[in-house]
């Protein structure tokens, strides 16, 4: 497939891809910096999301018929595209989960439950979304392994020297995010994974932030596991991607029970199905499956270079005008950093300038960003939080920026 190269990126024809887009919102032309809650969907998804429903629904893996030989054929043509577009070793090491969340879950009781026991440590850290966070706390009271934490610095990064004084060989789990959603900090998941392998600890990567901005790729990271969402990443809501290495997947317990995760079922005992389908029980989510596929696609035609480039343009402009704005207060600024903008503005409380940026069609999210930990660090109650994607423009921050600027001048008249 060709990808678009930097001189021929041309966000006006991707923007046209995006029905939702094409809108007023409260009078105004929709701006949506809200991208790291859940990105737009092109065409080509919704299309495939119709297609599937018009033509070929049905379940999977258990129809003779058509339509269930249709639907099962492309259900897995998703799962080998989602192994290409991770680099994963083949499709089988693919399980498919409703989001990050449920990954992440999956790992701690399914991998957790079976392999750790009192007194085994578990580490995060302090920049994790909460579901990479309460999990852990779970699989703690369950197994008595003790949770600990790697500390953040002050512009956002992970406090390595701290990381390094904290691993030991009773760590079992390291489990941490790849790019964080409330500071943006894009994290050295390899490094990680080599001191944490050294001590024999497993890594899972929460890579929610990272799939839309990142190149994922497994055997670079060298993780065990890695979670993410299709719907951060221009596809749908309700399907997200467990990636899991063969011997570890093959290893661990089912994590539900059901159909399709069975070999045999009697009273006597049941025996489970191979790896993925084991960890797949019940109908899954088929058409929005289905559908991702197409957002792969998406992704793979812009292509990762043209896509990193344009966003990161985006957040230097950002960066820039904001930090012209008095009072302006940038709330995780590290080194190496995702097209993520969170702040404050001294005497103006971030929910009050969600609200008058919504009433110029500007979409923001404000609050904690289920990152409460984050929050407590800096000791504030939330941020704005601007997060960028491959259709947004200059000229949008240019708004937004302006927007700022008016939005404060009346409210500190
Ligand atoms: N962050 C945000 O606005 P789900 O909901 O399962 O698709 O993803 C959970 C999740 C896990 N890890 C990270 C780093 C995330 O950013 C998210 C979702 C959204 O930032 C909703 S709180």
């Amino acid at each position: 497939m060709e990808t678009i190269t930097d001189q021929h990126f041309d966000v006006q024809k991707i923007r046209a891809e995006f029905p939702v887009l094409d809108q007023k919102v409260n009078g105004h032309d929709l701006i949506y910096f809200d991208n790291a809650a859940t990105s737009q969907k092109p065409k080509q998804v919704i299309d495939a999301l119709t297609k599937y429903y018009e033509h070929n629904n049905s379940n999977i893996h258990r129809g003779v018929h058509t339509l269930a030989e249709r639907a099962t054929h492309d259900y897995e043509e998703t799962r080998k595209a989602v192994a290409t577009f991770i680099n994963a070793n083949e499709a089988e090491e693919v399980v498919f989960t409703k989001g990050t969340t449920e990954g992440l879950n999956l790992v701690a009781q399914a991998y957790g439950r079976k392999f750790l026991k009192a007194g085994d440590e578990i580490m995060v850290s302090e920049m994790e979304h909460h579901s990479n966070i309460v999990p852990w706390q779970l699989l703690c009271q369950q197994t008595g392994a003790v949770l600990k934490k790697i500390p953040i610095t002050e512009n956002g990064e992970l406090d390595m020297g701290a990381f390094d004084q904290l691993i030991n060989e009773r760590t079992k789990i390291v489990s941490i995010v790849y790019i964080s959603n409330s500071l943006g900090t894009i994290n050295p998941i390899s490094t990680i994974v080599k001191k944490a392998h050294s001590v024999g600890a497993k890594v899972v990567v929460d890579g929610a932030q990272a799939a839309p901005h990142q190149k994922l790729d497994v055997k670079t990271l060298g993780c065990d596991f890695l979670a993410f969402s299709a719907h951060k990443m221009y596809g749908p809501t309700g399907v997200g991607v467990l990636y899991g290495k063969r011997d570890v997947l093959e290893k661990m317990d089912p994590y539900q029970g059901g159909g399709e995760m069975i070999k045999e079922v009697s009273f006597d005992g049941t025996t489970y199905n191979d790896i993925p389908y084991k960890f797949e029980a019940g109908t899954p989510n088929i058409g929005d499956v289905v559908a991702f596929k197409e957002a792969i696609e998406f992704i793979q035609r812009i292509g990762h270079e043209a896509l990193h480039t344009h966003e990161q343009k985006l957040l230097q402009v950002g960066s820039e005008l904001l930090h012209k704005i008095e009072g302006f207060e940038p709330v995780g600024y590290a080194g190496d950093k995702a097209s993520v903008i969170s702040f404050n503005i001294e005497g103006v409380h971030p929910f009050d300038l969600g609200m008058f940026l919504d009433a110029r069609g500007i979409a923001v999210r404000t609050g904690h960003h289920c990152t409460q930990p984050v929050m407590d660090r800096y000791q504030i109650d939330g941020t704005v939080r601007a997060s960028f994607a491959v259709y947004n423009t200059k000229n949008e921050i240019e708004v937004f920026a302006d927007a700022l600027q008016e939005i404060i001048k009346k409210f500190k008249k």
